[in-house]
Formats: structure tokens, sequence, C-alpha cells
């Protein structure tokens, strides 16, 4: 749903030309110092970009979902580490406090989110719990008017810029599955929280993730979740279900920019005395690139238009981000190989968005998660 048909496409032309004109020109620099600079962090602030998917009551710009994949589809178009730099405020850092949040919990958070003053992080992932989300370990123990809470959580983005962090630990060690885990936001200078060294990722320089440790970490028990325990797992499931849509687009967005990229190069390289672009090998490359593009893009916002309307989508949002996220790759793939040998080399943007967008089929659940949520929700439908 968009809500204003008029100034929506001038959001759009504004983020445009902004990711054109401000981020593109510095993706080398962040790349190579693994830094977004602050100046450019605080042009984002200004822009409201911390708080798109913020309801405008606290400050942010409210987007419905059709709204943030159109927007989600713009600032794919550049590095990915400057969309991660806001996106756990808009997406799994804060989504959480928005969907089950106390009203007090949210007063106390979602402004300082919106204005990017606050950076919020989502920690789910444990050094032994991954795609077996419902299996962790972390625990959360009442004591008086606290929880004390022990564990690791890992890879866990922008946790070094983070102000707050949405945790899901084990309120109940009897239960070993999803319904003994809650969910507790924990402020960064809380004693007995620390932090991992940033981990050495393969690509998407810029954007950080670290461990985050709980060593007798003791939280207020009003920043329970919710204020009820158990149902740490379900907030974490539909805090995901909106992120994979969210991610499905900048998968979108990314393969565009790749084809854009690689459809100028084919143009302009010329071997065997014309243009790389009239050899039916390389159209055949192209075209199939922009058939899955556009068939992700259809998926995309169908997707969101049907969550607009309050539909369930957690099967279309899973198989938005596996078909979105495999194709990226399969773009990034072709468009490296139309680059021929450039397309290994550093001085072509190409050599580094492969190394980025691999991430995709990784991150808010593994293309394999995806598959499984799809085919679980297929055969329970089917049951009943
Ligand atoms: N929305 C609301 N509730 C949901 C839900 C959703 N999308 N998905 C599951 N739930 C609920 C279930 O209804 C169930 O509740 P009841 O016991 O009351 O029925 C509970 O959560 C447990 O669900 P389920 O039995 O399906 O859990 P499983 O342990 O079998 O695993 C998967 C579910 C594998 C889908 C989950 O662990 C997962 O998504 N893993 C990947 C995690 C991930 O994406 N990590 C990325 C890190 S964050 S960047």
């Amino acid at each position: 749903m968009i809500r204003d048909q008029e100034t929506f496409p001038l959001l759009i032309d504004s983020l445009a030309r902004f990711v054109r004109e401000r981020l593109v020109p510095h993706e080398n620099e962040v790349a190579e110092t693994d830094a977004i600079p602050s100046a450019l962090v605080e042009e984002m602030r200004a822009l409201g970009l911390f708080g798109l998917c913020i309801p405008e009551e606290f400050g942010g710009l409210g987007l419905t979902m059709e709204e943030e994949v159109r927007v989600a589809f713009e600032l794919g178009q550049t590095s990915p580490a400057f969309r991660s730099m806001f996106g756990t405020n808009n997406g799994i850092g804060s989504q959480g406090i928005i969907m089950d949040g106390t009203p007090e919990q949210k007063a106390r958070y979602l402004p300082k989110l919106a204005s990017g003053e606050l950076v919020a992080s989502f920690a789910l992932t444990e050094p032994g719990s991954g795609s077996d989300a419902a299996s962790l370990s972390t625990t959360a123990v009442r004591d008086g008017n606290h929880y004390v809470l022990n564990g690791t959580k890992r890879y866990i983005t922008n946790a070094p810029e983070a102000g707050i962090f949405t945790v899901m630990a084990r309120t109940n060690p009897d239960n070993k599955g999803a319904g003994g885990i809650s969910a507790f936001i924990v402020e960064r200078g809380t004693p007995g929280l620390s932090l991992g060294k940033i981990d050495r990722k393969m690509g998407q320089k810029g954007a950080h993730t670290s461990d985050v440790i709980f060593d007798n970490c003791r939280v207020p028990a009003a920043n329970l979740i919710g204020g009820n325990e158990g149902v740490g797992f379900k907030t974490a499931m539909k805090v995901l279900d909106k992120g994979r849509l969210h991610i499905a687009a900048v998968c979108v967005g990314a393969a565009e920019r790749m084809l854009g990229d690689a459809l100028r190069y084919a143009m302009e390289r010329k071997q065997f005395g014309q243009p790389i672009a009239e050899f039916q090998l390389v159209q055949a490359m192209l075209a199939d690139s922009k058939a899955e593009l556009y068939a992700a893009r259809c998926m995309v916002i169908d997707a969101a238009i049907r969550r607009d309307t309050g539909q369930n989508v957690s099967t279309e949002a899973s198989c938005s981000k596996l078909f979105a996220s495999e194709m990226c790759g399969r773009v990034a793939d072709r468009c490296v190989q139309i680059h021929g040998g450039a397309g290994y080399i550093s001085d072509y943007a190409i050599e580094r968005f492969y190394r980025d967008v691999r991430l995709f089929r990784l991150y808010e659940g593994t293309s394999q998660i995806q598959q499984l949520v799809i085919a679980r929700n297929m055969i329970r439908a089917g049951a009943a």
C-alpha cells in the first residue's frame, strides 16, 4: 500500500539521488577503511533513514511494507554496508519492540531509534545455535526486579555500534524449546555486557558484527519485551518474517545495480571487433538475469501488498527471500562472467558486490531454512 501517491515518488527520487550522488562515490573508501564516514551517517540521520519503518507517533516515517520494499529497491543499489548501518534500527533491532513491546518500552526507545541517536541490534544467534534458533542456551534467571543473563551471542550485526540489544534468552530451563524463550531489551553499558572483537568477514566491509557476551548481566524486569515470558521466540519469528521480505527487496536492488553495471560494460567492451553485448552468449546472461530480477521484484511487491492488507505472509516472505537471494547470487556470478577478467579485479564494483551479496543467502535465515519454512507451511495448510 502506498499511502500518498503524490509524495511517495518524491521520497523515492530523493533516496535514489542520495544513493547515486552521496553513497556510490564512497563505496571504495568504505571497503578499504571498513568504516562509513561519520558525515554520511549524519546525512542518513538527517534524511530520516534510521526511522523509515518506525511508526510516525515515535518520530519515524512509518512506511507501509510496500513502501518499505520500494525504498529497499533503491537502497540496495549501493554497497549493502550503507543500508546495514540503519537496517537494524528499522528491522530486526526495533521490530520486536514495535510489534510486542509495552507502551513504556516503545516510548523509551523508539524515538531515539527513529532519530538515529541510538542503534539497535538483534541478538538471537549463538555459537551453538544458528538455524536451530529455538535451541539457544543463553539463560535469563529472575532475581527480584531483574533478570540475570548469561551466555554468548554470535555474528551480531551492528553490535559494535549498538546502544541497545534485543536479546532472546531462555527463562524456563525446563522448556528446551521455543516456549522457554523470552525477549529482552538490554542497554549498552549494563554491567556484565561486553563485546567480542569485530569479525573479519568475506565482504560487506563497513558493516560490523561481533559476539555479545553476557556474564551475570542484570537487566531490569521492565525490559522483558511485552512483559511476558515464553513468547520471545514468536517475537523473533515475526520480526524475521518482516526482515526476510526486506532483505529480498535489497537483493532486487543489488541485482539491478550489478546488471546495470554489466550491461554498461558489455556495451562498451569490444572484442572480435564489436561490443560484447552483441554476442548472443552474453545476451543470454543479460536476458536470464533480467527475467529473474523481474520475477523477484514482482514477488516482493506482491508479498508486501498482501502483508499490508493484514495477511499472514510467512510463506510469501520466505519464498521471496529464497528466490531473490538465490537470484542475486546467480546475477552476481553472471555479471562477473560478463566482465571477464576485469570482474576479478577490485577496480570494478562487481568484484566487491560478488562477495557482498553472498551474505544474503545466509543471514535472516539460510536458503535451506526458507525452504523448510515454506514446505512446513504448505504441509500444515494441507492438513488443516
Ligand atoms: N510467526 C509467529 N510464530 C511463529 C512463526 C512465525 N513466523 N514461526 C514459528 N512460530 C511459532 C510456532 O507457531 C510455535 O509456536 P507454538 O508452539 O505455540 O505452536 C513456535 O514458534 C515454535 O515454532 P516451530 O515449532 O516451527 O520452531 P522450530 O524450532 O521447529 O524452528 C525455524 C523454526 C527453523 C523456522 C526457526 O528456528 C528459524 O527460523 N530458524 C532460522 C533462524 C534465523 O533466521 N536466524 C538468522 C539469524 S537472525 S540475522
